[in-house]
């Protein structure tokens, strides 16, 4: 007996069909079925000559985005900074830093995407400014200044030294002794990154305010930074050591200790649902995506809100912190749908400027499948730059380290993943000009790997995902269709099918080994979309091959 998918057995229908149910109601909104590209803007396209990524860049790239078939771009932080964080340290939350361009440089990337059917969502960094932001200026003049509350200033402890052991993500202490006014000021992240005190309601006004800058130009909506920091302990009690560090991800000090007081107070789901009550005042449904690093699924899922009034998108990053097989993968989705609300749209994520590249970290011939199960799995997919080509890890000399976070750490530096995207087989693969020094150097392999080669290969991942992308967009089942798990498949093998009324149903099978498995359909199948596409439009029989390491979507037979 060859091992089989049995799609026979009566499919274990797990909660995402309330959650299809709930929105098939309605016509579902314009996040839920669109697929969002992320764009690390240093690295994307650099139009100035000046080897960093720039707004124009982004705008001249804007028909590959378009011919690639996304329906939005998140844009990581392009506003005024000092660059300590490349952009997460915020000195003016209204304009566009010099680097990056101007604002009417920001006006014409948001015209000319939308001209094209492509939404814009920038980045929201609530928890912390830079130590140049006027508003850190002024707090940090004298105790007295009226704006001293709107960060979080404290003395020093019974015996001297830091208020508490809270302790930065980047190392170090949390806490910067500031001598002329003679107190600690709390920083989760880099000294440069002051937090903020999101318990002063002037500061929720000003950050408001800011929210409405954007949308007022006609942004689609935000990805909201570090979700979890923004309310702490009021009392700041020290957070407990932590008895299994080897269970952090973390490298240095913050594996040590359980962080249990310096974020993820309750307090910050209110701090979310005004946000949203902003986000909605707006026509258009603007969205709001959370980054939150969180293991545990129910809390994750607490960020959608009781009445799911908080964030429309809590990033689920549970994917990206997994083993790369085929029951990890059913375990996690299923634990993923599973811990949905009511009524909450699922996303699903595999990259992003913090991680290490996702080719790199389940395998080059893997990548095909990780990005078929991305634009498959029921909710809104976020695609990483230079994932759909298979960007692999750069290879930074520790002289040219330019993340803050890996010249504390080299371990957990985030320059492999940031480095520049690959255009063509031209000097700088088209990133920059000629002659000029990319910020990052090149990826290895790049000239095999570029755009321009792919796009003339149709059998490149990047062809297979702009046919995911098409597929998507033919088949109802795809874009907003119930999932059914199913469970008997052979060990490597994790499948599915999608089902949308008066729509075929779909297959989705996925062969996350290297080895040939026998698939068990019960019904006759035509291949839709392979990742060998000289399947596509065949006609399978109700068993077939799936080939080493193929993705396959295909439509069942009634
Ligand atoms: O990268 C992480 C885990 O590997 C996260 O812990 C991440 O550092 C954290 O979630 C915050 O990330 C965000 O805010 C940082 C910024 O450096 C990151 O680029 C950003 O995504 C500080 O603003």
């Amino acid at each position: 007996m060859p091992p089989s998918v049995s799609l026979q057995r009566p499919p274990h229908v797990i909660n995402i069909r309330r959650v299809v149910c709930a929105v098939m109601e309605q016509r579902p909104h314009w996040w839920q079925t669109g697929v969002i590209y992320q764009v690390y803007p240093r690295s994307f396209a650099d139009a100035n000559g000046d080897g960093v990524g720039d707004l124009p860049g982004i705008c001249g790239r804007l028909d590959y985005l378009a011919w690639l078939g996304v329906d939005a771009i998140w844009i990581s932080p392009f506003y005024r900074s000092p660059m300590a964080d490349f952009g997460y340290d915020v000195a003016d939350h209204t304009d566009v830093d010099p680097l990056f361009g101007a604002l009417a440089d920001f006006d014409t990337l948001l015209a000319e995407a939308h001209r094209r059917g492509i939404r814009v969502i920038v980045d929201f960094v609530p928890n912390h400014t830079s130590d140049q932001h006027p508003w850190f200026v002024a707090s940090r003049s004298s105790r007295d200044d009226p704006g001293r509350d709107w960060y979080v200033w404290r003395d020093a402890g019974p015996v001297g030294g830091p208020p508490n052991n809270w302790i930065s993500m980047f190392g170090g202490s949390a806490w910067q002794w500031d001598t002329r006014t003679g107190q600690y000021y709390l920083h989760s992240f880099l000294k440069q990154q002051p937090d903020l005190n999101w318990r002063n309601p002037q500061v929720r006004a000003a950050m408001h305010d800011v929210l409405r800058f954007w949308l007022n130009r006609g942004v689609d909506g935000f990805r909201i930074d570090t979700v979890q920091f923004v309310a702490k302990d009021p009392d700041f009690r020290d957070n407990p050591p932590n008895p299994d560090p080897e269970r952090l991800a973390h490298l240095g000090e913050w594996r040590h200790q359980l962080h249990v007081y310096d974020h993820g107070h309750p307090d910050m789901h209110a701090i979310y649902r005004d946000i949203r009550r902003l986000l909605d005042s707006y026509p258009g449904h603007r969205v709001s995506i959370g980054e939150l690093h969180h293991p545990d699924f129910e809390v994750w899922a607490g960020f959608y809100g009781e009445e799911l009034d908080e964030i429309h998108l809590p990033f689920n990053f549970h994917l990206i912190h997994a083993r790369w097989d085929a029951a990890t993968v059913r375990e996690i989705v299923a634990g993923v749908i599973g811990a949905l609300p009511p009524g909450a749209w699922a996303n699903w994520v595999l990259g992003n400027h913090d991680q290490p590249r996702l080719a790199s970290r389940i395998g080059r011939a893997q990548a095909p499948v990780a990005m078929t199960l991305l634009l498959t799995l029921p909710g809104e997919p976020t695609i990483y730059y230079g994932d759909e080509l298979g960007i692999e890890n750069g290879i930074i000399a520790p002289d040219r380290t330019q993340d803050p976070w890996g010249l504390v750490e080299p371990a957990q530096s985030r320059d492999p993943e940031r480095t520049p995207m690959e255009w063509d087989g031209s000097a700088n693969a088209g990133f920059c000009p000629p002659g000029v020094e990319p910020w990052l150097p090149l990826a290895p392999r790049w000239q095999e790997r570029n755009v321009a080669t792919q796009q003339a290969d149709p059998g490149s991942l990047l062809n297979l995902t702009r046919r995911l992308l098409t597929l998507r967009r033919q088949h109802p089942a795809l874009a907003f269709g119930s999932y059914i798990p199913i469970d008997s498949t052979p060990r490597d093998v994790f499948a599915f099918q999608r089902q949308a009324d008066g729509a075929a149903d779909l297959l989705v099978a996925l062969n996350l080994g290297a080895a040939r498995e026998m698939v068990s359909a019960g019904r006759s199948v035509r291949v839709l979309v392979s990742s060998d596409p000289r399947r596509d439009d065949s006609e399978l029989g109700e068993t077939f091959d799936l080939q080493p390491n193929e993705a396959l979507i295909a439509e069942l037979s009634p």
